[in-house]
């Protein structure tokens, strides 16, 4: 009989809850055969990145897997073997306790936030008893190293990307009314959160010696962008061009087309989590923008993933890459955008080298759907010997 699975997912803000939660449920139906349900509290943001998510709808099957609104108060409903609590969403209280009159009770795993940080592997896998009932709860962590709980990654990501990489995309770019790329030009994916440093990194594009050509998404950057441009408004279509640049308003897309824009383009400015990850298996370059937190404790967060991956660069092409990072996350170390720009233009070949390279190192990391899944079954079959 297949496992079973329970995802809960709190949309705190913007999509990386959802888009962590919603890749994971996937990859454990698709690649493990399991039978998950996926516990969703704003089925709206859900939609915007799987557009065939009906927000309206208490339980629908999707890709396979089965994905109920979570609504207050939460109906009688009998747990599955596993429950995974996403980012410390507080399971409901209802349900805790049909956890804890189970015999054996479900494993129970918290998903914790991505961190290159050393601290990560000696917490990864650490169990937490609940003050009350008898029930311990599992931290499991992601992680860049084998002694974490892995990055997420399908099975079959690096031949899709190759596949789609070879087939040079031109319909790729066309649905957007764009030519294949000038070999001389740089095309730019850029998601991102509100950011001083943006309006110098567009006048360093201005003023690019080569072409550069900017696709954004619709989203919070739009409002920043339209005050750039000097114009009241900025929707999906447009095109504005400055100097060597050229501006592209992109419609949100889902998921799947997310990833092949990130393949397509040479170099990614990725926000969050889920991003970022994607961004590293694109084999692209990237700039990282943290999910700012209070006290800039983020900044930690962007220095333990800058010193995983500039590792094996060489001391020019790892300055450059460092100075573009922390200069985009108001790190103060790092020199004036326009320096970090041409500083990164100067090492560009050796990062685009790098970035084929980094993608096979993270692979020692191992596929985190993989690792959860022989967590879960590890302690299903502990209980099952000490439960006979
Ligand atoms: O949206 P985010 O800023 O999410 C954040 C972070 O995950 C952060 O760690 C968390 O604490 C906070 O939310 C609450 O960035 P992230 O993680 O990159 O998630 C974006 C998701 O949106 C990702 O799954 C890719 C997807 N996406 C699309 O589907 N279409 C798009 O056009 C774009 C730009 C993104």
């Amino acid at each position: 009989m297949r496992t079973t699975w329970d995802i809960f997912c709190n949309v705190v803000d913007n999509y990386g809850d959802i888009g962590i939660a919603w890749r994971l449920a996937r990859g454990l139906v698709n690649e493990h055969g399991l039978a998950v349900r996926l516990w969703v509290d704003d089925l709206h943001v859900f939609q915007r990145i799987w557009p065939a998510i009906d927000p309206n709808a208490a339980e629908q099957s999707c890709e396979g897997v089965t994905v109920c609104a979570w609504r207050a108060p939460f109906a009688a409903t009998e747990p599955a073997q596993v429950v995974l609590e996403a980012f410390g969403c507080a399971l409901p209280e209802a349900f805790l306790t049909a956890m804890s009159a189970q015999s054996p009770p479900p494993v129970w795993i918290n998903l914790e936030y991505l961190s290159a940080e050393p601290w990560v592997a000696e917490h990864h896998g650490l169990p937490s008893p609940h003050p009350r009932l008898p029930l311990t709860k599992h931290f499991f962590f992601p992680g860049y190293t084998p002694d974490t709980g892995g990055l997420l990654a399908e099975a079959d990501l690096a031949e899709r990307r190759a596949a789609f990489v070879r087939a040079e995309t031109p319909a790729f770019w066309r649905q957007f009314g764009l030519d294949t790329p000038h070999p001389d030009e740089l095309r730019v994916s850029l998601f991102a959160y509100e950011n001083p440093a943006l309006p110098d990194l567009l006048d360093a594009w201005v003023a690019d010696t080569r072409p550069v050509t900017c696709l954004v998404p619709e989203g919070r950057l739009i409002p920043q962008l339209a005050d750039w441009l000097a114009v009241s408004s900025l929707p999906a279509g447009e095109v504005h061009r400055r100097g060597a640049l050229r501006l592209h308003v992109l419609p949100f897309l889902n998921q799947d087309a997310y990833d092949h824009l990130l393949w397509a383009c040479k170099l990614n400015f990725v926000r969050g989590e889920d991003s970022c990850v994607r961004a590293q298996w694109a084999a692209r370059p990237l700039v990282w923008q943290a999910y700012p937190q209070v006290g800039n404790v983020h900044w930690d967060k962007v220095n333990a993933l800058l010193v995983h991956y500039t590792e094996w660069l060489d001391r020019a092409a790892a300055r450059a890459v460092t100075d573009i990072w922390q200069h985009w996350n108001g790190i103060p170390a790092a020199d004036n955008m326009a320096a970090c720009w041409a500083a990164w233009r100067a090492q560009q070949a050796a990062i685009e080298q790098h970035a084929g390279a980094w993608c096979d190192r993270l692979r020692l990391a191992g596929r985190l759907t993989d690792k959860l899944v022989d967590f879960a079954e590890n302690k299903i079959k502990c209980r099952v010997f000490s439960n006979p």
